[in-house]
């Protein structure tokens, strides 16, 4: 199932900068989502104090990632990645159950923040490959995602290894984003 970059983002290039954050706890499969791009060669992990953000900038596109979970003193640095932020894709792992609470809450947490206010919000659950993937009514019911009243948001089930589903997410996302041009 391969992953076109231009043809799925291709209408968002323009002059006006687009920023993406793809967030969720470590091992949610962000980097291989961000691999599945096709824009490996660009991607640098950029060392700051206490995390790191790899970046992937593609003409006026820019997609940030990083972990969240754990330790909860580095939060006032992720602040400064959050002002003009378009889009927010937030990585679940739908086999790793003991763990489900903990990226809802992480998730209630980055959607509380000022700065992120009303930006459009698309969920992966990922892994749908492995056996005992829960799906993404589950997911979404378990994580409350149905009381978001506040933005747009949806969910996708998909495979960062196989790349299926991925397109169907992204595509929400972009006319999301262009409608909002
Ligand atoms: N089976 C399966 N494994 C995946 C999938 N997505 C990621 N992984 C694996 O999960 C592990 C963590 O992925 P990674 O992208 O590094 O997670 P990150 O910490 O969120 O960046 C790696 O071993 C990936 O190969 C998926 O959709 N299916
Ligand atoms: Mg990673």
């Amino acid at each position: 199932m391969g992953f076109v970059f231009s043809k799925v983002f291709g209408r968002l290039f323009s002059k006006k900068d687009i920023r993406i954050l793809i967030l969720g706890l470590d091992n949610a499969g962000k980097t291989t989502i961000l691999n599945k791009l096709h824009l490996n060669d660009v991607v640098q992990t950029i060392p700051t104090i206490g995390f790191n953000v790899e970046t992937v900038t593609f003409k006026n596109l820019k997609f940030q990632v990083w972990d969240l979970g754990g330790q909860s003193g580095i939060r006032p640095y992720w602040r400064s990645y959050y002002p003009n932020t378009n889009g927010i894709i937030y990585v679940v792992d739908s086999v790793d159950k003991d763990r489900l609470d903990t990226t809802k809450q992480e998730l209630l947490s980055m959607l509380q923040e000022e700065e992120l206010k009303a930006v459009p919000l698309m969920v992966l659950a990922n892994k749908q490959d492995l056996a005992g993937a829960q799906s993404e009514e589950k997911i979404s019911e378990f994580m409350g995602l149905t009381n978001i009243k506040d933005r747009q948001w949806s969910i996708f089930k998909c495979s960062a290894l196989t790349g299926h589903g991925l397109n169907e997410g992204m595509d929400w996302l972009v006319n999301v984003l262009e409608s909002q041009k």
